[in-house]
């Protein structure tokens, strides 16, 4: 009973600001109980929760695949103050994945569908001013094959996860039916720098009993609060119908809005009463003067100059929030891009909370928005009216952002097509999908005749030209990831050059490209897909060059601006796609850095990589040598390691390296440098484990060996231990003898190991690679008393996912691999007829832990003894116990680990 007491928000208005502001809005975020639909016969568990919240927090990153998809029910009691009587009601929802039912005192008040856009509830007549009212808005985020999106590469979160308000009007008004907009719309055909032409358009609504004579009044003004333009019109609205009203006003010497000054004018619009001059409806707007075009050969254009876009795209979900994220945190998105240097924003693949473009409008960052068609459509008439309708939110809703240059329908539409085994069907499908597109196309033209329509594409020309889609919409974007998913990184200036050609009239973006980069992955000879930063770095590094020197590709959109859950993702992290340049708690990656010291104007330098690395000693002696790289757009740097100057370089394209020799324990990196006259610096302390080379031997003394096997990766895992590729056995030193490294079958991406989810751990990697045939592992350890740990996961067996952006690709069960094998250890037998698959099933995190003395100088040997298949192990951690001291509970995150 205790919280029932938050149930009750009572509203009250001051009646000074009901005056002026005959608008009330009021956030109805708190105080709500939630639910999951359960079976009739079962009790309802209310939960006390908060808006913006979602039901998907957990199951999307737990090892059980797939999410809960169906209704949730949340509730609230809303007590409404007498003086709202006689007004017009409503409830607005910024955004419900994806079907939202409400219902008002038991009655159903209203139904919308679609999961990202915002809309109104009428509730005038159904909510009792001066009493306690009932709201229950049952949401409903089952898969539904007439709701955009069918399928993506990210997770459909259910729940009421924007803000909720409640909001109260005379019974004249601004048009509540105008598919969520503020129904004032604010274009501006012309601009120039010495003058600006502004359209205002008003829909105005009565809900009274007679014809009113009212004024509207525009009043717009600058930065600093000053009017610099009123308009004042007069009208008479009949009921029951809606009335538009255009207004134009022009400005003369406009302040040009534009990213480096994104000077943003506000237009408040009022309705007043004819005869008592009383505000009855008022509504506020953004207003940003600029002129943009695109030119196919020289690209884009804003207020008359050359302007490459670079940005990124943006999913709307946060580590430990799912999509349900409060303002405050979503909008450090937009300014961590303005912060790298970006322009650009592709609000993909989906509209989102409208502070975003507002942020976009104050930071100045273009951008572009577009609905959830993504991969595939339905060929039906819901289908089509639901994207119809999305599409006119989205446009309408958003339609005063300055910021907004492009509406997008359709990202990578042929993806998954549909009929593959049936030729004709197939095409009736992609002629379905043309007309779709044509359909959307001119929608948006009409609509809003003054920014550009794209479509995004992936890298199937021949297709998407067959379907006939490249010549609909006004831009072409394409999604490319050529030395990602495809091959060859020259695939991509290839691409673009090609494109160019057979189409020199069409303007072109890089709508997508991007590569994983998991944080914890780092590789000294970085691969493709092998998720290592430094792999990703250099591919963005080739990228970015690549688009600069082509001032045809007007817009470089990165995929992503941080990484984002994809839950039907396994791969390294699972759950998480990693091509984001932050980590999904917005920690910036290397790649971050690059495009900062690309595209900021603001003086920095940044020492990239780990703060904690290993390495086993150089030869030569008693320290490491390894790479260090900082990011910075100052001219030249000067680093210093340890205190000694390892010279000055300049600046070649972002990104500098310097070699040097670390040594153990705590390593000073400091760089410095001067941009006009003004000296900046980086410091940074990266702690070094220093790695004996020969056992027991040289100077270094041994602790710890924390090994992957088959593996060429560094892999810092969730106790920040940092584990290091495994090496052929050399005599004084350790390694692997006999097998090779394990390489999925058919999987032509993976350089090596896995990319199946390991069941049971967080630190996937030390289980998805392994010497798969091993016939010893030897340490030439000293005399001592040691822990060793031993892991295991059986990596063939289980679901293979399909990559999930290639239909070529699909889901498919393997046989589990099978392999009987002893394990002795300094000859005791201390795995007897070791079957993982049987014992634990496949993919499953398996870690065995034994403590053993080591005498005289004989060092370990663990030797596997074929019984059926080949032997494998996965990974390997020896721990020099020092005397009396106690093995530790656990290694890794374990999954089964019997103990001793
Ligand atoms: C794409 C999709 C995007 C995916 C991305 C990826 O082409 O448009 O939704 O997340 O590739 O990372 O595979
Ligand atoms: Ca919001």
């Amino acid at each position: 009973m205790r919280f029932l007491f938050f149930l009750y928000i009572v509203l009250l208005p001051a009646l000074s600001i009901a005056q002026h502001h005959s608008r009330i809005v009021v956030k109805i975020n708190e105080g709500w109980l939630f639910s999951k639909e359960t079976p009739n016969s079962s009790p309802v568990q209310w939960q006390p929760v908060t808006i913006p919240h979602t039901w998907n927090l957990k199951d999307v990153m737990d090892d059980t695949p797939g999410y809960y998809r169906g209704v949730g029910i949340y509730k609230r009691k809303l007590l409404v103050d007498k003086i709202l009587k006689g007004k017009q009601l409503f409830l607005f929802f910024e955004g419900v994945n994806q079907v939202a039912e409400v219902y008002i005192n038991g009655i159903k008040a209203g139904i919308h569908t679609g999961g990202y856009s915002g809309f109104y509830v009428p509730v005038t007549g159904l909510i009792r001013a001066g009493e306690k009212n009932e709201i229950i808005v049952k949401a409903d985020n089952s898969f539904d094959r007439n709701i955009a999106p069918l399928s993506a590469d990210f997770t459909f979160y259910g729940g009421i996860y924007r803000d909720v308000f409640l909001v109260a009007v005379e019974p004249v008004h601004f048009s509540m039916n105008e598919n969520g907009s503020n129904a004032v719309y604010i274009s501006t055909p012309s601009v120039t720098k010495s003058s600006a032409t502004v359209h205002i358009k008003t829909i105005l609504s009565n809900h009274g009993k007679s014809r009113k004579t009212i004024r509207i009044r525009s009043s717009i003004f600058n930065k600093t609060g000053k009017i610099v333009a009123v308009r004042k019109t007069h009208a008479v609205v009949e009921p029951g119908i809606d009335k538009p009203i255009l207004q134009e006003v022009v400005i003369v010497n406009p302040e040009l809005w534009s990213p480096g000054s994104p000077q943003l004018y506000k237009v408040n619009t009022e309705i007043m009463d004819n005869d008592t001059g009383n505000v009855l409806d008022d509504v506020s707007n953004p207003l940003g003067l600029r002129w943009f075009h695109i030119d196919a050969d020289k690209g884009f254009f804003l207020n008359g100059k050359a302007c490459k876009l670079v940005g990124t795209s943006r999913h709307q979900d946060y580590q430990g929030l799912g999509n349900a994220v409060p303002d405050e945190i979503a909008i450090k998105d937009v300014q961590w891009l303005k912060q790298m240097g970006g322009n650009f924003l592709r609000i993909a693949h989906y509209p989102q909370d409208p502070c975003i473009l507002r942020a976009c409008d104050s930071l100045g960052i273009l951008a572009s928005v577009e609905i959830p068609i993504v991969n595939e459509i339905t060929e039906s008439d819901s289908f089509t009216m639901n994207c119809r309708n999305m599409q006119l939110e989205m446009i309408r809703q958003n339609y005063n952002h300055p910021s907004v240059i492009i509406w997008c329908f359709m990202n990578e539409v042929l993806l998954r097509p549909h009929y593959n085994d049936d030729k004709i069907k197939q095409g009736a499908y992609f002629a379905s999908i043309a007309r779709l597109a044509r359909m959307l196309d001119s929608l948006t033209r009409s609509e809003d005749p003054y920014r550009y329509t794209m479509m995004a594409h992936h890298g199937d020309y021949n297709k998407y030209k067959e379907a006939g889609l490249i010549g609909i919409p006004m831009i072409v974007g394409w999604n490319l990831y050529s030395g990602w998913y495809g091959a060859k990184l020259s695939d991509f200036p290839a691409f673009l050059d090609s494109f160019h050609k057979k189409h020199p009239m069409t303007p072109l973006v890089v709508s997508e490209y991007g590569a994983d980069a998991d944080p914890r992955i780092s590789s000294l000879e970085p691969l493709r897909f092998d998720k290592s930063v430094e792999y990703t770095t250099r591919f963005h590094q080739y990228y970015l060059e690549e688009m600069l020197k082509r001032p045809f590709v007007s817009a470089a959109m990165i995929w992503n601006l941080a990484d984002f859950n994809s839950e039907t993702r396994n791969e390294s992290m699972p759950h998480i796609n990693n091509k984001g340049l932050m980590t999904w708690d917005r920690t910036p990656k290397d790649g971050y850095y690059y495009y900062k010291a690309m595209l900021s104007k603001t003086a920095f330098a940044k020492i990239l990589g780990r703060k904690k690395m290993a390495g086993v000693e150089d030869t030569s002696g008693n320290c490491c040598t390894r790479s260090i790289q900082v990011a910075s757009n100052l001219p030249g740097l000067l680093l210093i390691f340890n205190g000694k100057e390892m010279g000055w370089q300049k600046n070649k394209g972002g990104i500098y390296q310097w070699q040097v020799s670390f040594i153990d324990g705590p390593n000073e990196v400091e760089v410095k440098g001067m941009k006009n006259g003004k000296a900046i610096a980086d410091k940074s302390i990266i702690q070094f484990e220093l790695l004996p080379g020969q056992l027991g031997k040289g100077p270094v003394k041994f602790r710890q060996l924390n090994i992957l096997l088959g593996s060429k990766r560094f892999f810092t895992d969730s106790s920040q231990q940092v584990w290091i590729p495994d090496q052929p056995y050399k005599p004084g030193s350790w390694g692997y003898v006999g097998g090779h490294p394990f390489k999925a079958p058919g999987n032509t991406r993976l350089p090596y190991g896995t990319d199946k989810n390991i069941v049971g751990t967080d630190d996937d990697p030390v289980y998805q690679t392994q010497q798969t045939g091993i016939q010893k592992y030897k340490l030439d350890l000293p005399a001592g008393e040691y822990e060793l740990t031993c892991f295991f996961a059986e990596l063939s067996g289980g679901t293979v996912k399909g990559m999930p952006y290639n239909i070529n690709d699909p889901d498919r069960i393997e046989p589990n691999g099978k392999r009987i094998f002893d394990v002795f250890v300094n000859d005791s037998l201390l795995l007897n007829k070791f079957n993982i698959a049987a014992i634990y099933g496949p993919a499953t995190a398996v870690s065995k832990k034994f403590k053993l003395m080591v005498v005289n100088e004989r060092g370990i040997e663990i030797r596997f003894n074929a019984i059926e298949g080949e032997p494998v192990l996965n990974a390997l951690q020896v721990k020099k116990l020092e005397s009396g001291e106690q093995p530790t509970a656990s290694a890794v995150t374990a999954g089964t680990n019997p103990g001793y």
